[in-house]
């Protein structure tokens, strides 16, 4: 199964980070198809010193849609992110792999929402994106 994810990092070697997040899914996941251009970001929804690293890769996949969120947490917490948020507002990460999209699954639960709900909201989601993805354009609303 074709799934799409966000990576995002604004602590410490950040392109490190990302490099060690991909090759980790690229073991516990599946295998990474495509990646995205590394792109730094201005921090979104929330004030911080610390600009992002972003980038989406393409991976193909055998785990189910919640199997692919425990394994991502999983190294998530491995590489030693803590806290997921302060007072339910957005905080520094080492890492952060959100799930964009997967095969055209819907899924609306408070735990998982794919395709994930602010994905065309966000340019340092969509720009990687359709960078490896152009057929995607259709999906979003941006030209
Ligand atoms: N992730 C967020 C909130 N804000 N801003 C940037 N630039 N990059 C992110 O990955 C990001 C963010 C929540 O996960
Ligand atoms: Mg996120
Ligand atoms: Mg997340």
């Amino acid at each position: 199964m074709k799934s799409y994810l966000g990576l995002g990092t604004n602590l410490g070697d950040r392109s490190a980070n990302i490099r060690c997040a991909i090759d980790m899914i690229n073991e516990q996941a599946g295998h990474v198809l495509a990646c995205s251009s590394f792109v730094e970001t201005e921090p979104w929804g929330f004030v911080s010193d610390n600009a992002f690293l972003n980038a989406v890769i393409e991976i193909d996949t055998s785990l189910t849609p919640y199997e692919l969120l425990r394994v991502t947490q999983g190294i998530e917490r491995s590489m030693g992110r803590i806290r997921k948020s302060i007072n339910g507002n957005y905080s520094d990460r080492i890492i952060d792999i959100d799930i964009l999209l997967y095969e055209d699954v819907v899924v609306g639960e408070p735990e998982l929402t794919i395709p994930h709900p602010l994905m065309w909201q966000r340019r340092f989601v969509y720009e990687p994106l359709l960078e490896i993805a152009p057929h995607l354009k259709t999906l979003s609303s941006h030209p």
